[in-house]
């Protein structure tokens, strides 16, 4: 794919996001300087696997500085990738802002990533480096950091948190002497995030420091950070959720505490809100529910506990009032998406619009249409009234116009007019909440985790046995949705089974959520007037059969 790296805002808005002071002419880097003159002393990030281990604003600054010139003196330079692909650790913090001090753009990874979404991360990104762990979790990370690094030219070195044979130890480059570095253009990229992806693999957003800073600075207003209070980061951490939303960031804004937690279940996770005086935490809905319901047979306190943010899938209105209730909290919707635009409901919105609502956005200048979602007009379809279902567009002071050398797919996903279309189906109520009711794109969401269906039927269709095949999300109770993958067998070959199938996915390098929850095998696909795989079809089969 090509294109350029960043399309800037266009410059009236972004004339517009300064005079209104959404934009201060700030880096991450800048930004760490500050909050750690201000709360020197104070914990900003405890790890969870071992509370022993504790560093103050003070440490957390000092390591980036001597980090950030590490990574210079390893020759990384300025605008270079840099794919992290890094596990609740505490190095976390202190790697990215290195990173955003050197000018180095990190690409956030997911630790469950595996050989095939690494290689296409790096791949796209032309990565200079990867970061990673030697182990975690029984996983090599050091080893499979090293084969995607000999598939990917590109990449010079990788660089380990522990002890790895052929890598670059992370503690080698901690100790160079700090220098002093040109500070980066606010304005300009800072990292890559990753989207879920809803037409193949991830797409790379590039997110700028300014704007990133306004979405979070707006975050730990919303969500009344204080100093005194004490963030669960218990989703992988790269994610933009516990990133920004408030997230890891938003804790360090406040001057709080972060705790890292190594595992999300429940027995875990409660045993360090009691220990740490967790004041509040970020999930995805099948793990509220998972904690709601070890709550209740819990021996530990977990009073301390007084916001829950549940987003990155939906949340309907029974299980938002079980968490509520089984967890004593006061729940808030967040509706966000790594391309920008973060939608929350507040704490003092009324019950009913907490439990019925993906909340509101973040900015007044968060511009919303909601659109006729079967009118293909290029600048944007007619808006619908309130109330009505219909696909969201959106523009905002911290919302991406285009994705990283992505010209092609930027000419569909943008109006002309730089509205992102989210792909999601929304109805707006007129306090400004919204719900999300759907999507017009066919990515499936298995409980928060994002699986693009063209690329789990690539691993399938590379199988000999395999003529063709269709992934669709089948409503689940607790994911949400799960993967079915409908498969016509080729002709001529053995039959394979679901098992098989399965098992190919998996040593094909496919992460976990990629390999599909349930195989079909059927004698061919339903179709569409023009002849294409009807998806919509294949869906209704599984409710049908679902609700039989
Ligand atoms: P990603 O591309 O991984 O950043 O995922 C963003 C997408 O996740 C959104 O466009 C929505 O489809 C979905 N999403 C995030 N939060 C919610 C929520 N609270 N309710 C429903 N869908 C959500
Ligand atoms: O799903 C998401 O991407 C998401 C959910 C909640 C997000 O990016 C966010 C909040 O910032």
């Amino acid at each position: 794919m090509t294109g350029p790296d960043h399309t800037p805002f266009p410059p009236e808005l972004a004339a517009r996001y300064r005079a209104a002071g959404y934009w201060r002419g700030q880096t991450l880097g800048a930004l760490l300087d500050v909050l750690a003159t201000a709360h020197a002393e104070r914990t900003a990030v405890v790890d969870g696997a071992d509370t022993t281990v504790r560093h103050s604003y003070a440490d957390v600054d000092e390591h980036a500085h001597r980090l950030a010139a590490g990574l210079v003196e390893l020759g990384l330079r300025p605008g270079e990738r840099v794919v992290v692909a890094l596990p609740n650790v505490p190095e976390f913090v202190p790697v990215i802002f290195a990173m955003f001090r050197a000018g180095v753009w990190p690409v956030f990874a997911l630790p469950a990533h595996r050989h095939s979404e690494l290689r296409h991360i790096a791949a796209q990104s032309e990565a200079a480096a990867i970061l990673t762990v030697d182990t975690h979790q029984r996983h090599d990370h050091a080893a499979l950091a090293r084969a995607v690094a000999a598939e990917v030219a590109s990449v010079r070195h990788v660089i380990v948190a522990g002890r790895a044979p052929d890598t670059v130890p992370l503690a080698e480059l901690s100790a160079a002497a700090p220098r002093r570095l040109p500070d980066p253009d606010p304005e300009g990229v800072a990292f890559l995030q990753l989207s879920g992806g809803s037409t193949g693999l991830p797409k790379l957003i590039p997110r700028t420091h300014d704007e990133y800073i306004y979405s979070v600075r707006e975050s730990v207003r919303i969500c009344a950070l204080r100093p005194e209070s004490v963030y669960l980061a218990a989703l992988p951490v790269a994610h933009n959720f516990p990133l920004s939303s408030p997230g890891v960031l938003g804790a360090l804004h406040a001057g709080a505490t972060t705790v890292l937690a190594p595992h999300p279940d429940a027995a875990a996770v409660f045993r360090l809100i009691e220990s740490e005086r967790v004041t509040i935490s970020g999930v995805v809905p099948p793990l509220a529910a998972a904690w709601a319901q070890a709550a209740a047979a819990t021996t530990h306190d977990l009073s301390s506990l007084r916001v829950l943010l549940v987003g990155g899938a939906k949340c309907g209105p029974e299980l938002a009032r079980r968490i509520s209730d089984g967890l004593d909290v006061t729940l808030q919707q967040v509706f966000g998406m790594a391309e920008g635009l973060v939608n929350y409901t507040r704490l003092d919105d009324p019950e009913e619009i907490v439990a019925t609502t993906q909340g509101r956005p973040i900015s007044p200048d968060d511009e919303i249409r909601v659109v006729d979602p079967d009118d293909p007009s290029v600048s944007g379809a007619a808006e619908v009234p309130d109330g009505e279902v219909g696909a969201l567009l959106t523009r905002g002071p911290y919302t991406i116009h285009g994705y990283y050398r992505a010209a092609e797919h930027n000419r569909t996903t943008f109006t002309p007019d730089g509205f992102y279309r989210t792909g999601d189906l929304v109805r707006r109520y007129p306090t400004g909440h919204l719900e999300v009711v759907g999507r017009v794109k066919e990515q499936i969401n298995r409980g928060g985790e994002k699986v693009a269906p063209e690329e789990v039927e690539n691993h399938l269709m590379a199988h000999p046995g395999v003529l063709d095949a269709a992934v669709v999300g089948v409503p689940d109770e607790f994911m949400g949705e799960r993967t079915c993958a409908y498969v016509v067998p080729a002709s001529g070959e053995a039959v394979p089974t679901g098992a098989e199938l399965r098992r190919y996915v998996r040593d094909r390098g496919a992460a976990s959520f990629n390999v599909p929850d349930l195989i079909e095998v059927v004698d061919a696909f339903p179709v569409t007037g023009v002849g294409k795989t009807s998806k919509r079809e294949l869906r209704a089969a599984l409710t049908a059969v679902a609700t039989t």
